[in-house]
């Protein structure tokens, strides 16, 4: 068999939930399988990082998030964030394809690994965060740890709403499950992420919103509250539920 034949078959068995030896291809976050995280870091056959499809149409979240937002947030700036993330990969001569991998030595590496592999991954959850058929709240476990570490969905919602307007700057709010099993809500700058080694507070990425300019200005001015708001319109809560079934399966490990 080939090299090639070799990473193609490498790809196939992967898809399947074998464990493989570290695979220059194996882009997939670190447990292989039809899961709803390894939707977040996708690679071709070569190893270099590809955008994953938006899933829903530019103009899908309307009237919430405009079709031009969309389409400029996805096809320049997230598009962009991706092509550099593999210039500086390659620039670093680094051969980690595992992007948790990545981030998890992150400090290590120059600025355009940290911040164009952010915007990669940040990007690929706040499009699975979002759905057209989203709102409403979540059930099942998920909801009950809500209720357990927050008191409320009510009062997690307003927890999360309140980090993302009150992040200074440009940046990021996110839903984790911590290193405590616990659920918590958390921001980074600029296009930082929990899972990254120099994060304030470390854990699983569940769900995240988007606070930087580009993702509102257009059709909410300065008005970061009002983009927040309609945000919750549009949560996918049974795709934050799969990321939380398998954050707690890989915690368990
Ligand atoms: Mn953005």
């Amino acid at each position: 068999m080939n090299k090639r034949e070799f990473l193609k078959k490498s790809v196939v068995l992967g898809g399947a939930g074998l464990v493989l030896p570290s695979l220059a291809t194996s882009c997939m976050t670190n447990t292989a399988g039809p899961r709803a995280g390894a939707s977040l870091a996708v690679c071709d056959s070569e190893g270099v990082f590809t955008q994953p499809a938006l899933g829903y149409g530019f103009a899908a979240l309307e009237p919430h998030i405009d079709a031009l937002t969309m389409e400029l947030h996805y096809a320049r700036h997230h598009a962009g964030y991706t092509r550099k993330f593999n210039a500086a990969i390659k620039e670093e001569g680094l051969h980690l394809n595992d992007i948790e991998k990545i981030f998890a030595g992150v400090s290590g590496f120059g600025a355009a690994v940290r911040n164009n592999g952010g915007g990669y991954y940040n990007h690929n959850l706040y499009w699975k965060t979002m759905s057209p058929d989203g709102g409403g709240k979540p059930e099942g476990e998920l909801l009950a740890a809500l209720e357990k570490d927050f008191g409320s969905f009510e009062e997690f919602r307003a927890l999360m709403s309140t980090t993302a307007a009150s992040l200074f700057g440009s940046g990021w709010a996110w839903l984790i499950l911590n290193r405590e099993g616990t659920l918590q809500v958390v921001s980074t700058p600029n296009q930082d992420n929990p899972l990254m080694d120099l994060a304030q507070v470390q854990g699983r990425p569940l769900m995240n919103i988007d606070v930087w300019e580009h993702a509102y200005y257009l059709n909410y001015q300065n008005a970061r509250k009002a983009y927040i708001d309609a945000f919750w319109n549009l949560v996918d809560w049974d795709f934050v539920s799969a990321l939380y079934d398998e954050a707690l399966a890989s915690s368990r490990q």
